[in-house]
C-alpha cells in the first residue's frame, strides 16, 4: 500500500515537470515556473520571490519580492534555476557588470553566502 502510494506520487510529480515545460510561464506572478530564474530574498528559497523568465539589467527599477515591500536590488540571498537548458549569471552591478556566480540548468543555492545581497542584475547564457 506504501509502495503503490509512492508510485501515485512519483507520476503525479513527472506530469508536473513535463507540464511545467510549456511557455506559459509567467514572469513575477510569484509561482517558480519551469524556464524561470526565482530569487528569493532570504535563505532556503523563502522571505518572498520574483520570478523572470528574460533578463533583467537593472534589480534598481522598484520590483518587490512577491507578498513583500522588500525591494529586490541588493537583497537576493537563494536563487533556482528552474529553466532545463539555460544558464544564468548573477551581476554584483546593473547593466551586467561584475558577474558574481553562474547557475547550471535546474540547479539551486541555497544561501548566497559571500555574495549575499549585492546581485543587481542578471542574464540567460547557453551553457
Ligand atoms: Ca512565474
Ligand atoms: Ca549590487
Amino acid at each position: 500500500m506504501v509502495r503503490r502510494t509512492v508510485a501515485v506520487l512519483a507520476s503525479a510529480l513527472l506530469l508536473v515537470l513535463a507540464t511545467g515545460g510549456t511557455a506559459s510561464a509567467a514572469s513575477k506572478n510569484g509561482k517558480c515556473e519551469s524556464g524561470e530564474l526565482c530569487v528569493y530574498r532570504l535563505a532556503n528559497y523563502t522571505g518572498g520571490l520574483l520570478d523572470f523568465v528574460g533578463d533583467d539589467a537593472n534589480y534598481t527599477n522598484g520590483d518587490v519580492f512577491h507578498g513583500t515591500t522588500y525591494t529586490l536590488d541588493n537583497r537576493a540571498t537563494s536563487v533556482v534555476n528552474n529553466d532545463p537548458a539555460r544558464c544564468v549569471t548573477l551581476y554584483q552591478d546593473i547593466s551586467h557588470a561584475k558577474p558574481m556566480i553562474t547557475i547550471g540548468p535546474r540547479s539551486a543555492v541555497s544561501n548566497l553566502r559571500l555574495l549575499d545581497n549585492l546581485a543587481s542584475s542578471h542574464k540567460w547564457t547557453a551553457c
